[in-house]
């Protein structure tokens, strides 16, 4: 059955692989599994036909067969145990691998969004300066929990799973900040999550589209 998956028309970061979709192409090229996107206008977003498969109205969407889902975690969960390579064989380091996946995007993941609210919306606002050093802080903090459990480890809990694609999705979107680079270990970590050929596959496809000529 055909996999489709939604995707900006054009992303606003202009292909830096910032925006969502970039997580689920990278879930499917590590299970090898093919696929197809269907490009989506900002105002094709909020409408009728996009909101039924996606509430809120965002990308990405996935759809197979008679399933439409919506959320990047529950996606990529979804990817993870219906084929192999995402998710460990043993009972509990699947478990494990899964709590790693919403860490990833209940712990370490609004911190960062935070912050890039803290830039890029308030950022002109006369308390931004006084509040900007918290919400780093804030974001300082997880980074050196995470940077403490991850030690000298490749991953975060045995073998590459979709806990570190998600948390390694999240991380990235750090780097234009710097403080990625105060923690050596996440930045290596990092590193090695786009050195993956999975990951290289997705970045290009997302590259391609978005410095795409448009008409
Ligand atoms: N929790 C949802 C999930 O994980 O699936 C969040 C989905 C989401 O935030 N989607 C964004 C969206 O559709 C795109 S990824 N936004 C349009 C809208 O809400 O109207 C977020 C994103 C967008 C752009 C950049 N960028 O340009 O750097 C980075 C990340």
């Amino acid at each position: 059955m055909t996999i489709t998956i939604t995707a900006f028309e054009r992303s606003p970061d202009g292909g830096k692989g910032l925006a969502r979709d970039t997580r689920v192409r990278w879930a499917l090229e590590e299970v090898r599994q093919p696929y197809a996107v269907r490009l989506v206008s900002f105002r094709a977003l909020k409408e009728r036909a996009h909101l039924a498969l996606h509430p809120f109205g965002q990308i990405p969407t996935y759809e197979e067969g008679d399933l439409a889902l919506f959320e990047t975690g529950g996606i990529v969960l979804h990817i993870a145990q219906c084929h192999a390579g995402l998710l460990p064989d043993d009972g509990n380091a699947r478990a494990r691998a899964m709590a790693w996946m919403f860490a990833a995007v209940n712990t370490v993941e609004p911190p960062i969004l935070e912050l890039g609210i803290a830039k890029l919306v308030e950022g002109d606002r006369s308390w931004s300066a006084e509040r900007l050093p918290l919400v780093e802080e804030r974001v300082c903090l997880r980074l050196k929990q995470l940077s403490d459990r991850l030690g000298d480890a490749n991953w975060l809990d045995g073998a590459f799973s979709a806990g570190d694609l998600m948390m390694i999705s999240v991380l990235l979107r750090l780097k234009p900040s710097g403080l990625l680079g105060e923690y050596q270990n996440l930045s290596a970590y990092v590193a090695r999550g786009e050195a993956r050929p999975a990951y290289r596959r997705a970045f290009e496809a997302q590259l391609a589209i978005n410095t795409r000529p448009m008409d």
